[in-house]
């Protein structure tokens, strides 16, 4: 299907672009080519514990800096999902961020716009705080395959210090609010006003707060986290987009990246209002990493998209990465003003399209 396609494609880009082009022809994937050239400096993302004392400083001042900016009035809320509480204009540009993932919920998780829309989210949120907080690094990522796996609450990561501690886990004596730690007691407007709250649980699929049923009611969301869960993905599905974010996904989405959101509680384990907490950025940057791992991984990897446009929550287990219109390379990303509207073309490869960065590791 796709590999029909594939040579109009390919003919309208070579006019445009000498760019070397690579045809991934795989059931669910489409033929993406980057409409710019390769940047010539990318920016390095690290993982947190390899940033140091003072780049951990630098990125909490930073998001604090972003925390302090007030609301910016050109954000444009999409309309794309329904119900949302009003804007609130006695609030900070770091809510602008939150509200952004709150107005794309519906049409960017469990869709073919889950992984393009999450990096230029993230991309964005690294570019304000570069332009507006003279931030100088680049948002960092937590490697939870570095041990933490074992003990994920106790991992190193989750530090109590008041300068740089990304925070450890509360308990029901505080309501679960996150009390200790650089972002201690940081109050959220979103959906309303309240403290950000964190609960580890490491079985989190006993809740069935998902619009279907989870298989594995007892699965520890750590068992995601391992090395060899990690090499898996990044070996596996060849050319096929939707069997990677599917894995990624998880079936009935208790993969990694439902597992990681949902065990750590609290307000990163909502779908919509999850970037209220810092760790966020974190958890994102790392499967951000995934993606950019697997797309080096093999050459039919690099440019490879797919999945559907809409959300299918009734036919999760057919639908897992979307129904409805195929997301192509031409499909457009929607930021809510938070950023410019842009293709997915320029953003398979962190360096090349809107995109200049890499992973450290
Ligand atoms: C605006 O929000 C701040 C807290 O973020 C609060 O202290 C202040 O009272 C609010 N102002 C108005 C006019 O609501
Ligand atoms: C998951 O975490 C639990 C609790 O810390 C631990 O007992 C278990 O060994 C961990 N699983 C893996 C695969 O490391
Ligand atoms: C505790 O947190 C929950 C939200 O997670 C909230 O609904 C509840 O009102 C809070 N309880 C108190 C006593 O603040
Ligand atoms: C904390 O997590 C436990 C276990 O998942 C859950 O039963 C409880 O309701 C959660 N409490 C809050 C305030 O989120
Ligand atoms: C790609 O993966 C999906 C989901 O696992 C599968 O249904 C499809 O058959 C795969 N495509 C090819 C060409 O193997
Ligand atoms: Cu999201």
């Amino acid at each position: 299907m796709s590999c029909a396609r594939a040579p109009t494609l390919l003919a309208i880009y070579a006019m445009l672009s000498l760019q070397f082009v690579i045809l991934a022809c795989a059931l669910g994937s489409t033929v993406a080519i980057p409409s710019k050239p390769t940047c010539q400096n990318p920016g390095v993302r690290k993982e947190w514990r390899a940033l140091g004392y003072s780049g951990q400083k630098a990125y909490v001042d930073a998001m604090k800096c972003l925390s302090s900016l007030p609301h910016d009035p050109s954000l444009s809320p999409t309309g794309a999902t329904p119900g949302l509480p009003p804007l609130d204009k006695n609030s900070s540009r770091y809510d602008d961020v939150v509200y952004t993932h709150m107005d794309a919920n519906e049409k960017v998780h469990f869709t073919g716009r889950f992984y393009p829309f999450h990096r230029y989210f993230v991309h964005t949120v690294e570019d304000i705080l570069q332009k507006k907080c003279q931030y100088k690094g680049y948002i960092p990522y937590w490697d939870w395959t570095l041990g933490d796996y074992a003990d994920i609450k106790n991992s190193p990561i989750f530090s109590a210090d008041p300068v740089v501690g990304l925070g450890a886990f509360p308990d029901a004596s505080t309501n679960f609010t996150l009390t200790t730690g650089a972002f201690r007691n940081w109050v959220r407007k979103y959906p309303i006003a309240h403290p950000i709250q964190r609960n580890y649980t490491l079985q989190p699929f006993k809740q069935q707060i998902f619009p279907w049923s989870f298989n594995l009611p007892d699965k520890r969301a750590n068992e995601t986290q391992t090395p060899a869960e990690w090499q898996s993905i990044v070996t596996g599905y060849v050319g096929n987009f939707t069997a990677f974010q599917g894995a990624v996904d998880g079936v009935r989405a208790e993969g990694v990246h439902a597992s990681t959101h949902r065990s750590l509680g609290g307000d990163v384990a909502d779908p919509s209002w999850s970037p209220n907490d810092p760790l966020f950025f974190l958890v994102h940057a790392q499967l951000d990493r995934l993606w950019a791992t697997w797309q080096k991984q093999h050459p039919a990897n690099q440019y490879a998209i797919g999945g559907g446009e809409d959300l299918e929550t009734v036919n999760i287990d057919q639908f897992l990465t979307g129904s409805g219109k195929p997301v192509t390379a031409d499909t457009t990303i929607y930021l809510s003003n938070l950023g410019p509207d842009v293709k997915i073309k320029d953003l398979l490869s962190t360096k090349g399209g809107v995109l200049c960065y890499d992973y450290a590791t």
